[in-house]
């Protein structure tokens, strides 16, 4: 991870109390938190989290401490200590204390200016001052220099008590604790699930840190370490399938760049690459995985043909060779060249990433396999199987089009199921899979004839995580979705074809219904990837209530059980409330309305780096580490769904 060399490098580099700079005032953020923190969702609050805790992160990967505590504590606000050096407590120029400049002004950096790596990836690195802009209250206890030092604040970053010694300590490190602003953050709860999913990352990401997460209310607990690291992240992300080898893991220096690559093949059929820059997800890829790619083909394809494995001149795809690669790469790049692009600034910029990365997997993969014959040759055998299989379903799909029997064949299934749209403006028709044939029976009879097609399922969808395109092929309910949408499976998935330009899953608000969706977000995932990349894939959000007011029964649909009691706050006299249970027990011009009509209905984007986490998330459903399974079912029974998996 980072080198010895660098760490000196740093060590070396004193800091200077004085050096912060001073930039605006937190009034800034309070008027316009989105510009900040992203949004003042669910999303935009656990950003307060990363904030503080990347701080942390920081004095980990910089060579200082080596435990993260977070605590959920009873009255919603969150407590995040380390134990590294402890925030500096002098006075700074201004007349203030070094704590009361970083968590009062805005832009306060200055830390590791030069040569220094910092957790600061898109949104990342606003800085602790914001987080104290979003709070009602903040208190920052600092263990250094043999004194325990406290400074509070309250109302958006304002003075309560200014930093003063409460007592002596031999400890080193920092505790902030904070209450997210509830006039800012309407209705948001933390997610026990959530915080441990990020957490259990940042300790596969760092092997020496240790990361503990709490929540008090709800009496659990989970503790990371990983000796291994980048190893155990690729095992974990491998649990149950068939791997080919042990995993393989590569770390080397190149032109400042730290790179870390672990990867492994199993039997499976789909590509799992996950990337880190200075330990943030860079969810839409970037010149890191660029690098990767084009690294792993040119040591797989040189050493296929100086050890004569291919025939005559023909070359693997990266796609064949990446089929059934599971691969982590984390690079810590130096601030002075750290660049992200894209809307979310999820992708990495940096050229020299670029070169770095593809340095060191082509080096060392390629002494690798000339070093582990047995092991290059089954997995260019399956790369070889893969080219085969692509050939194939191409000539598939070209006598498909060509319109022979399995054409006729898949009319006859489709037909049968599916209540189709008339339009052939595809791009603006819209497919729905509904759970159940009682509430399809429903969507089907009411609904926008000409832009809606209605393919109702029955019960639970396969389970993907480990199927092949042969056993969609062979799964009744799957292969409807795969002839409805018409634009093939897997790497022959074309997603021009699709005769939609939405697919909008709709299940019950229950349990069950969430964990259809999960599945069915899997299968997509796994089979039809372009569809989720270009934003075409929907969660459709039924209301969980109806409330009829005065004599002549006016209703209204309530979404949430928060929006309910707001609700109740307003209504006078007699009312009726209902319940929904499920789909099923509304009315088809109700379920129309509500959950369908473009008018109305609220539909929930699925994005891919959520995508990525759901097959993650069935494993946690039925794997044996307890505390994640029962806060995921405490979190999604009333249906306050993670909203980290849509947006
Ligand atoms: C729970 C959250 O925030 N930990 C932190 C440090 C350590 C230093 C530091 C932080 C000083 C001038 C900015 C100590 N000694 N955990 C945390 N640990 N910040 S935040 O310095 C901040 C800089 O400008 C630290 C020597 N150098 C730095």
């Amino acid at each position: 991870m980072v080198s010895l060399n660098m760490v000196k490098s740093m060590a070396k580099q004193e800091y200077n109390e004085n050096s912060i700079k001073i930039l605006e005032g937190l009034d800034a953020v309070r008027k316009r938190p989105g510009m900040y923190i992203g949004s003042t969702d669910k999303r935009g609050m656990h950003h307060l989290i990363w904030e503080i805790v990347d701080n942390g992160i920081d004095e980990v990967i910089n060579g200082y401490g080596n435990y993260i505590k977070i605590i959920l504590e009873k009255d919603g606000s969150i407590t995040i200590a380390d134990n590294g050096r402890g925030v500096p407590v002098g006075m700074h120029a201004s007349g203030k204390s070094t704590p009361e400049v970083i968590y009062t002004i805005l832009h306060a950096g200055g830390k590791f200016e030069e040569g220094g790596y910092k957790v600061s990836g898109g949104l990342h690195g606003v800085g602790a001052s914001v987080v104290n802009a979003l709070s009602s209250w903040m208190v920052v206890t600092i263990y250094r220099d043999g004194k325990i030092s406290q400074i509070k604040f309250k109302d958006g970053g304002k003075v309560d008590s200014k930093l003063k010694e409460i007592g002596k300590t031999n400890k080193t490190g920092t505790i902030v604790q904070f209450m997210p602003d509830k006039e800012i953050f309407k209705n948001c709860n933390f997610s026990f699930t959530t915080i441990c999913e990020r957490m259990q990352e940042s300790a596969f990401l760092n092997p020496n840190l240790t990361v503990e997460v709490i929540d008090v209310e709800d009496n659990l607990s989970a503790k990371y370490h990983y000796e291994t690291g980048l190893t155990a992240f690729v095992e974990y992300v491998n649990e149950g399938h068939k791997a080919l080898h042990k995993v393989v893991q590569f770390n080397n220096v190149r032109n400042r760049i730290d790179v870390a690559i672990a990867l492994q093949y199993t039997d499976t059929y789909n590509e799992q690459i996950l990337s880190f820059v200075n330990d943030v997800k860079t969810g839409d890829g970037g010149s890191h995985e660029v690098g990767f790619k084009s690294g792993l083909t040119k040591a797989f394809n040189e050493y296929a043909k100086n050890n004569n494995i291919v025939k005559g001149n023909s070359s693997l795809t990266g796609d064949d060779l990446r089929e059934g690669l599971s691969a982590i790469i984390s690079v810590r790049i130096p601030e002075d060249i750290l660049q992200f692009e894209g809307q979310t600034k999820g992708k990495l910029g940096t050229p020299e990433a670029k070169q770095a990365v593809e340095q060191v997997i082509y080096e060392n993969l390629k002494f690798y396999l000339e070093e582990n014959k047995e092991i290059a040759k089954t997995i260019l055998e399956k790369a070889d199987k893969s080219r085969q299989a692509r050939e194939a379903a191409r000539k598939a799909r070209e006598s498909v089009r060509k319109g022979d029997k399995t054409k006729n064949n898949r009319e006859r299934i489709i037909s049968e199921k599916l209540a189709k749209a008339t339009s052939k403006e595809y791009s603006k028709n819209e497919l729905f899979l509904v759970e159940g044939d009682s509430a399809g029976g429903s969507a089907k009879s009411y609904r926008d004839r000409e832009h809606q097609a209605i393919l109702p399922l029955r019960g639970k969808v396969l389970n993907t995580e480990k199927a092949s395109s042969n056993d969609i092929e062979n799964n009744a309910e799957l292969r409807l979705i795969e002839y409805a949408i018409g634009a093939g499976l897997g790497q022959d998935f074309d997603v021009k074809e699709s005769n939609y330009g939405k697919v909008i899953i709709m299940t019950d608000a229950d349990v069950d219904g969430s964990h259809i969706q999960i599945l069915l977000i899997t299968f997509f995932y796994k089979f039809m990837r372009p569809l989720i990349e270009n934003g075409m894939l929907y969660i459709a959000t039924p209301p969980l209530y109806s409330v009829e007011t005065g004599a002549k029964g006016i209703k209204e649909y309530i979404a949430t059980d928060e929006e309910l009691e707001e609700k109740k706050k307003t209504l006078k006299g007699n009312y009726k409330l209902q319940r929904f249970k499920g789909l099923g027990e509304m009315n088809a011009d109700e379920l129309y309305e509500t959950t369908m009509s473009p008018k109305n209905r609220r539909l929930i984007r699925v994005t891919l780096s959520d995508a990525a986490l759901a097959e993650k998330r069935i494993h946690t459903l039925m794997g044996d580490e307890v505390a994640p399974r029962k806060a995921w079912i405490n979190e999604n029974v009333d249906f306050t769904l993670e909203d980290d998996f849509r947006k």
